[in-house]
């Protein structure tokens, strides 16, 4: 006879967090979000932590390089999405890798051979003001000068002037050497009163720009997530079929952390493809998802170093519907935190979850790590922001972003979806959808993460961990719901726009 949980399935928001005493100290500016990544021993600390405990999904839609270098400067990690070729996913990890914050590579670039009207155009289609002059108009070609709004005037210059006219030549630039410290490379810009500083190499050709203004926003982010090259630290997703190619690939990029993308990661693939990795390389591996402490054992007594919990629950995820399989979030991430701390009670040794998909409103992010999740995965979260990278598009009055799930027919990413057998998606687990466009990433960031703090003050929390131990979590009546929303009041318009 099959098994019946006495309990139904629940979701976030049917929890709330009773408030504890907070002492002076509680305050936001003294909250640490710290929070490891990878398991490790009693006493010992972690190999891999995030400073903030947030991560993008392993979706096409969502984790790119760009936005694994804009997470990562805020303190979190990207998973790059897998369901590409091998070659792309370990060229985007080499691109994080290699990326060296505050040197970007020159994005705007022409010859002197083009025109003012090319410039203008140039600006038009950008939006940078700085376009770089190398011999053959790319980024890495031999610098010959810069353009810059003072170098022209629109309202008395020809627009078919050439640019080797009014261009300042490379004998009057000011330029850093290749090797330059991010730090050398400001004292330059103060020196000499610059808004940009081009890098060459020994040859002339042009490295990168430096920026005044992204020098700022690097002294701006404390929390930047650091390798100890001072390179930013990324993820990426693999799968059970293909492993064999995609880890070398991967770990030769330079991947600080695998995950296994699955939406069903209680399987003996997951096993073989952990103990692959563990036996070929000194890497780090998480897997999933699980939503039981079946299934949580059994990926830890493989080898995971952390592990995904949550079936069903993701913004665009149709496989609760398509297939029948699945457990409400909040019920997934109670018994696999459980099943967590006894086991680390039992061994000593203690292994991070992340609660993936089903995130909804900021305080869904403080119930997850409340109820025991270490860190969280988002998918439609991420998807709003500048940085992913997905079209913005105006429909109706509204800007969009599009955002599509894994199962989706648009991604194809059977892997993900795969039980053996045929090879191919049979059926969708995902939709193709529109999330509304909600600016950069940084500012929303710093809203979500002044929510959680706040609301771990209002819990006496200084710490995730101490979090977890002291909160109080209650559930919620249907009726109560209504009550905690704005009720028998006529909103004006103001307020209905906003979360
Ligand atoms: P959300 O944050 O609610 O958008 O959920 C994102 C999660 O949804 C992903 O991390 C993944 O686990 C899951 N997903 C991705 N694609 C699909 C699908 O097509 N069904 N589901």
């Amino acid at each position: 006879m099959a098994y019946y949980y006495t309990e139904p399935s629940r979701t976030f928001s049917e929890y709330l967090l009773l408030p504890n005493l907070t002492t002076k100290d509680c305050t936001p500016a003294n909250v640490s979000l710290k929070t490891p990544i990878v398991k490790f021993k009693k006493g010992e600390k972690p190999d891999v932590s995030l400073n903030i405990p947030f991560s993008s999904a392993v979706m096409q839609a969502v984790s790119d390089h760009g936005m694994a270098v804009a997470l990562a400067r805020c303190g979190g990690i990207s998973f790059i999405f897998g369901s590409q070729s091998v070659q792309d996913q370990a060229e985007m990890v080499r691109k994080v890798k290699g990326y060296k914050a505050g040197f970007v590579v020159s994005r705007s670039n022409l010859t002197p051979d083009h025109t003012l009207k090319d410039v203008l155009q140039l600006k038009e289609k950008t939006g940078h003001s700085t376009v770089a002059i190398t011999d053959n108009g790319s980024p890495t070609g031999k610098l010959l000068g810069i353009v810059t709004s003072r170098d022209y005037r629109v309202s008395r210059d020809a627009q078919d002037k050439r640019v080797a006219d009014f261009m300042t030549p490379f004998s009057s630039l000011i330029y850093g050497k290749s090797g330059i410290t991010l730090s050398e490379a400001n004292d330059l810009i103060w020196e000499h009163k610059l808004n940009c500083l081009p890098i060459v190499d020994g040859h002339q050709n042009l490295e990168y720009l430096v920026f005044r203004k992204d020098y700022d926003a690097h002294k701006e982010n404390p929390l930047e997530l650091l390798d100890s090259n001072k390179s930013y630290i990324v993820g990426a997703g693999i799968n059970t079929k293909d492993y064999e190619e995609r880890v070398p690939a991967l770990v030769e990029a330079g991947v600080d952390v695998l995950v296994i993308d699955s939406s069903d990661g209680y399987s003996e693939w997951q096993r073989e493809t952990i103990q692959y990795v563990k036996a070929n390389f000194n890497a780090k591996i998480g897997a999933g998802n699980v939503v039981d402490r079946e299934g949580f054992l059994y990926l830890v007594e493989a080898g995971a170093d952390f592990v995904k919990v949550g079936i069903g629950g993701g913004s665009i995820c149709i496989t609760r519907e398509a297939k029948g399989i699945g457990r409400g979030q909040a019920s997934a991430l109670i018994e696999v935190a459980q099943a967590r701390d006894e086991y680390y009670r039992e061994t000593g040794i203690y292994v991070p979850i992340c609660s993936d998909g089903g995130i909804v409103h900021d305080y869904h992010i403080t119930l997850a790590l409340a109820m025991g999740a270490d860190f969280v995965m988002m998918g439609r979260y991420f998807a709003r922001f500048d940085e992913s990278p997905t079209r913005k598009l105006r429909v109706g009055n509204n800007f969009v972003k599009e955002f599509w799930g894994e199962g989706s027919n648009r991604a194809r990413n059977w892997q993900r979806y795969d039980t053996g057998g045929k090879q191919g998606l049979l059926f969708e687990e995902g939709v193709d959808s529109y999330v509304p466009y909600a600016g950069s990433l940084q500012e929303n960031l710093d809203k979500t993460i002044g929510k959680i703090k706040s609301t771990m003050c209002n819990c006496g929390s200084l710490s995730i961990e101490e979090l977890q131990q002291k909160a109080r979590i209650t559930l919620v009546s249907a009726t109560s719901i209504v009550e905690g929303g704005a009720h028998d009041v006529i909103l004006k318009e103001s307020s209905l726009s906003e979360e």
